[in-house]
């Protein structure tokens, strides 16, 4: 399909890319397009409820989900992907096998922000010692060097970041 492509969303926990995908596909939709959004939820539980967080796991949860996203785009959706994604590698592997297709995001906020919001409680256990390898505490996270967009979720609220990937997703994907 003419309309096929990938918008990966890559960010820490509680920067906000789950409610962007959602905000974004429900646009999109409205707008006539078919889309997706592949996020933990429908996809760790499924597809990838053999992985977990070591570095390895999250390298092949990516590398599966860089799959399963190209194979949508080929079918005409507009694929929106919300993992964190730490690893620049992975996420270039992906880029590589989508091709022209491939959007990279950048939902950023600071550690401190996302640490602040913590919607999950996930920080504070992973603080406390109760969660090993947590993102932005114990794992580290790589941000891209080169993304088509950075959306500051730490500067700009939800509707303000929803603006800016509409106009970035409106001139170069849904025309
Ligand atoms: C990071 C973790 C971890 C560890 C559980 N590190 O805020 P959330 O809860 O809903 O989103 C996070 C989600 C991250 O899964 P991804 O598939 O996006 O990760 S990756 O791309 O790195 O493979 C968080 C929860 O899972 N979670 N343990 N140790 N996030």
């Amino acid at each position: 399909g003419h309309h096929g492509a990938v918008i990966w969303f890559t960010g820490l926990s509680g920067a906000g890319k789950s409610t962007l995908a959602m905000r974004a596909e429900q646009r999109l939709f409205q707008r006539g397009f078919q889309t997706y959004v592949l996020d933990g939820d429908n996809v760790r539980h499924g597809l990838n409820a053999d992985l977990g967080f070591t570095p390895d796991d999250r390298t092949e949860n990516i590398r599966r989900v860089g799959e399963v996203a190209s194979l949508f785009a080929n079918a005409g959706l507009i694929v929106i992907t919300s993992f964190i994604s730490p690893y620049r590698a992975d996420r270039e592997r992906v880029r590589k096998a989508a091709g022209a297709a491939f959007h990279e995001i950048h939902i950023k906020a600071d550690l401190a922000v996302c640490e602040q919001r913590d919607p999950k409680g996930l920080y504070r256990k992973a603080r406390a010692g109760e969660i090993a390898e947590f993102t932005g505490i114990s794992a580290p996270y790589e941000p891209p060097e080169n993304p088509q967009l950075v959306v500051d979720t730490s500067r700009h609220n939800i509707e303000e970041c929803l603006e800016q990937i509409m106009r970035y997703v409106e001139s170069t994907i849904a025309l």
